[in-house]
């Protein structure tokens, strides 16, 4: 497929030249995915993020397909927890009255030590491991572009257009959109391929991705991507 091609999506249709766009897949990682996982400790409701694996992985298996670059991230910190913002750290489980989120980042979990580079909970669900020629982000942040090579990976490969999607739609997949908008990147988040720890969560992010005539960008159904890539 050569030029630009054309989804329906929200808020008007989203056109993307092929060879310049990207999949952005956010975070798929058994930590916030998996039961004993960082997402599970902190109170996320786990069978929406399940469910996105399946169709996370036809999107995968279409972009794949059709050659695009993929890119995957990774929330997790080296394991001395050096480049872990302080924030992060000191809010998990100081507030007053916590009596579930009783693990922090980088105390021993069920699947090692929670999100820390190297762990098994860290790495990507066995469903959606990145091919051997896909880009792999570890980001110490919720954003993808705070403290990462991303930016200087997709001007390398002349990338102006972002499919997106991953987990969670609140926190990693929201944030990322709206660093990646702010540097000039036009990005299309997926429904069916992203989900929250919280459906109204989910359903306020998306609203507000395409609010305004596209306050962050644009947002479509699993579908129409499917369709036009085949
Ligand atoms: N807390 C939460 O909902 N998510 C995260 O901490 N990371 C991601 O969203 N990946």
């Amino acid at each position: 497929k050569q030029g630009f091609l054309t989804i329906e999506a929200k808020p008007y249709p989203f056109s993307f030249p092929l060879k310049h766009t990207a999949l952005l897949v956010i975070d798929m990682q058994r930590d916030f995915i998996c039961a004993g996982g960082f997402g599970e400790i902190q109170g996320g409701n786990l069978e929406a993020v399940q469910a996105s694996i399946a169709p996370t992985k036809q999107l995968l298996d279409a972009c794949r397909d059709a050659g695009m670059h993929v890119f995957h991230t990774r929330e997790g910190q080296v394991p001395s927890l050096a480049d872990c913002p302080s924030s992060k750290l000191v809010r998990q489980a100081a507030a007053p009255g916590n009596t579930q989120h009783l693990k922090v980042i980088g105390d021993k979990g069920e699947m090692g030590r929670l999100l820390v580079r190297g762990e098994y909970g860290h790495d990507i669900v066995d469903e959606l491991q990145p091919l051997p020629a896909e880009v792999v982000i570890d980001k110490p942040g919720k954003g993808s572009f705070w403290n990462t090579q991303i930016l200087h990976k997709l001007k390398a490969y002349g990338i102006t257009h972002l499919l997106v999607s991953g987990v969670t739609t609140e926190c990693c997949f929201s944030t990322t959109i709206r660093e990646a908008n702010d540097r000039g990147f036009e990005c299309c988040g997926i429904v069916q391929t992203t989900a929250g720890y919280n459906s109204d969560f989910k359903t306020a992010s998306l609203d507000m991705i395409y609010w305004s005539q596209g306050l962050f960008g644009f947002v479509a159904d699993l579908q129409p991507v499917l369709d036009v890539l085949s």
